[in-house]
């Protein structure tokens, strides 16, 4: 029987139909949010910026449903899938994208700063780049502490061009800690597009593992299932001691890189075809055979779920201005 890394490499097929309805509803779940939230956004709701990760659901899903509740991650600026994954609950993401106390960070945070170390959500992060050296640091810890947990940081491929990212994995590395470095590669740095940020083609940035001598998986990042048996190989090779991992999932984009992008540098038709045969909600359902009748049903108590979560915010409590250096650590 094959090991788990080679079903992931190779694509195979090994999760249970039940498992993967679980994820096809997770990822629509994300999918609702996402578009509730920019929806309120533009009606002017929410303070702030917004970057949603439509299109790159799977990516989040697959990651985090590999990952045991003790496990810790870093996100980045395009945040809530990877809240949501981790085990955040809706209500309490959108409560704080209202800013309200109720919010994971207490409101004091917003779309680019969702905390839940409960969860083991270490954060989201503005500056890109930011998670990978803190996620080091953690992954340190479990080693030293004897601790069977992986610490695990999400960012993009326009992150790889930055100094903590080259820092965090040569440290990673020469300190053999149970790390996973989840390289979401959507070929987009805001306008920039992949061949005017990277030195090599866009589908060989994994090959930047090389450079620090550290194991490279790579799978599909619009595959769910892929995405999953992946993160179980390199949580088992983290977890066996030896060394971090670079988990390269190619990823696609399917909206503008903030809320409002009018994309003007994006060719459309190009776009429209990634649409129509990249989305991983619709790739799932197909596989599937999810008909109308049962999509409904699932999209209707997913819809009510975020609905009942906008509800729960604008009834939340504001901070008050005499509280905003609490929780100010440095
Ligand atoms: C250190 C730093 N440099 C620049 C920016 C501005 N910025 C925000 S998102 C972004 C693009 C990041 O691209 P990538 O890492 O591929 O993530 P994606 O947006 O594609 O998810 C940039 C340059 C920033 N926030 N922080
Ligand atoms: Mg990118």
């Amino acid at each position: 029987m094959a090991t788990v890394e080679e079903r992931a490499e190779s694509g195979g097929r090994g999760v249970s139909e039940a498992m993967l309805r679980g994820f096809f509803r997770e990822m629509l779940l994300i999918r609702r949010f996402e578009e509730k939230v920019e929806d309120r956004f533009r009606a002017g709701e929410l303070p702030g910026f917004l970057h949603v990760a439509i299109g790159q659901e799977a990516t989040a899903t697959g990651v985090c449903a590999a990952l045991a509740r003790e496990d810790v991650i870093a996100s980045t600026h395009r945040a809530h899938g990877h809240a949501i994954a981790k085990g955040t609950p809706v209500e309490r993401i959108m409560a704080e994208l209202y800013g309200k106390v109720e919010g994971c960070s207490k409101g004091y945070g917003g779309s680019m700063h969702l905390y839940d170390v409960e969860v083991g959500n270490l954060g989201a992060n503005a500056v890109v780049g930011g998670g990978l050296p803190g996620i080091v640091g953690a992954a340190l810890a479990f080693k030293m502490r004897g601790e069977k947990r992986v610490a695990v940081a999400f960012f993009g491929d326009g992150a790889t061009n930055t100094g903590t990212f080259h820092e965090s994995m040569n440290l990673a590395q020469l300190w053999t800690v149970p790390a996973i470095f989840v390289l979401e590669n959507n070929g987009w740095a805001e306008s920039t597009p992949a061949s005017q940020q990277l030195p090599l083609p866009v589908e060989e940035l994994g090959k930047r593992a090389a450079a620090y001598g550290m194991k490279l998986i790579e799978a599909d990042g619009q595959d769910v299932e892929a995405v999953y048996l992946a993160t179980l190989a390199a949580r088992e090779h983290a977890l066996a001691g030896k060394g971090p991992v670079l988990l390269h999932l190619r990823t696609h984009r399917l909206t503008g890189h903030f809320v409002g992008d009018p994309q003007v540098y994006r060719d459309k038709d190009e776009l429209k075809e990634e649409r129509e045969t990249k989305d991983p909600i619709r790739l799932l359902g197909a596989r599937l055979e999810i008909g109308e009748d049962e999509f409904s049903t699932i999209d209707g108590e997913l819809t009510a779920e975020v609905e009942a979560a906008v509800e729960f915010a604008k009834a939340g409590t504001d901070p008050k201005p005499e509280d905003a250096l609490k929780y100010v650590y440095a």
